[in-house]
């Protein structure tokens, strides 16, 4: 390793329906990263601009009914000018993101002309080559988990990057690509994501998370699992955390819950993954371990409407549980 860096992960500006909800919630994949920064001794600034700019909405051109919700870019870059960053991360969950990473990475980098700006997350991974024709401002995509990859390549650079995997970038007139990073194994090794860098008393003021029907907003958002061996035709998420499916052991789920009710006081439990109920010896080991915390849960996304009967029958037993749409 080449010395302590300093890192900003940003999550740009979302588009939402003009007079629905906008939501707010801490997000996960610049979370997930920022903590094994940190585990490598990195030092780390993360900007949720949907919730540090949460009022500010933007009308969108020829679109009456959306608003893009989020700081201004200008905004973005007087909080990256006083943390002077060695490396700047943009992540996009959306593909609607787009023009607002794009946008955002031309200020940064007019701001910080010699700091590489990296794109990651969903849209960058599967669009990364057209991403780097697109956009100049933007100097590699880094595709995939990126967890291990990210701190890899920031420890690499300024030097030479090029072996990182998932590594897309310009060599001269041709985008290069490199194939992504093995699919991460061992989920109990993750360290806990790195929520203490975000405003989070703001998330429960704001009380938007993915499932807004909650009883209390002191809610949060885990993902406890990754990938999906179904195929739906319409689902990018299996494309792209792959078929093969990862989970955390039930410890280290309720060693999570745990974290977060000592540390953040949550009092609702929203669990992000795409397919929770798969293991039903896992989630019913889960589910009594859980009565202790005495809190609400939520499935807002994490169930396939054919999850084994009994999962079902044993999460009625939870305390509060509730499901929403599967
Ligand atoms: C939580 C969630 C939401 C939350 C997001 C809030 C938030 N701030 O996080 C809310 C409720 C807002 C939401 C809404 C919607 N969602 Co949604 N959502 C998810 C969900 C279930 C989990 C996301 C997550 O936390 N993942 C966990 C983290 C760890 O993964 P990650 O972010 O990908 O991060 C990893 C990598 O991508 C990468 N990475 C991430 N950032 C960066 C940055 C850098 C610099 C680097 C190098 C790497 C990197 O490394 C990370 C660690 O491995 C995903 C499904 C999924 N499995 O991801 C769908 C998903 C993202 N949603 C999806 C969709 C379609 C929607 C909606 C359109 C649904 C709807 N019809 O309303 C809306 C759109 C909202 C809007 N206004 O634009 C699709 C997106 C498809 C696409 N390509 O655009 C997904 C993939 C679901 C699916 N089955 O296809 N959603
Ligand atoms: S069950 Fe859910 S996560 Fe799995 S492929 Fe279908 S929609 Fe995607």
């Amino acid at each position: 390793m080449r010395g302590k860096k300093r890192v900003v992960l940003i999550f740009p500006r979302m588009i939402g329906a003009k007079d629905q909800i906008r939501r707010a919630q801490p997000p996960l994949g610049i979370c997930s990263i920022a903590a094994v920064l940190e585990q490598r001794g990195h030092e780390v600034m993360l900007v949720d601009s949907v919730l540090e700019g949460y009022e500010d909405l933007t009308p969108l051109e020829n679109e009456p009914n959306l608003v893009e919700y989020g700081l201004s870019d200008d905004a973005v870059v007087s909080r990256t000018l006083q943390f002077d960053p060695d490396v700047i991360g943009i992540s996009a969950l959306f593909s609607s993101q787009a023009s607002a990473v794009f946008s955002l990475s031309r200020a940064l980098k007019k701001a910080h002309p010699g700091v590489p700006v990296v794109f990651g997350g969903i849209h960058a991974s599967t669009n990364g080559k057209s991403v780097l024709s697109e956009e100049p401002s933007i100097d590699f995509v880094l595709a995939g988990e990126s967890d291990h990859s990210f701190p890899d390549l920031v420890e690499r650079l300024p030097g030479d990057c090029y072996g990182t995997p998932g590594l897309v970038w310009r060599e001269g007139k041709r985008v290069r690509m490199n194939s992504k990073p093995p699919f991460i194994r061992d989920m109990d090794a993750l360290p806990f994501p790195a929520w203490h860098l975000l405003d989070m008393e703001k998330y429960f003021e704001i009380g938007m998370p993915h499932n807004p029907f909650i009883t209390s907003n002191r809610v949060g958002c885990i993902m406890t699992s990754r990938g999906c061996p179904e195929r739906c035709y319409f689902c990018s998420s299996s494309e792209y955390f792959g078929h093969s499916y990862r989970a955390m052991s039930a410890g280290r789920v309720v060693g999570l819950v745990r974290h977060m009710v000592d540390r953040f006081g949550i009092r609702e439990l929203q669990i992000e993954d795409d397919s929770f109920t798969l293991n039903a010896t896992r989630v019913i080991e889960i589910c009594k371990e859980l009565k202790e915390f005495k809190i609400r849960i939520t499935l807002p996304n994490a169930i396939r409407a054919d999850a084994p009967v009994d999962t079902e029958k044993r999460l009625q037993d939870v305390p509060g549980h509730a499901r929403g749409r599967g």
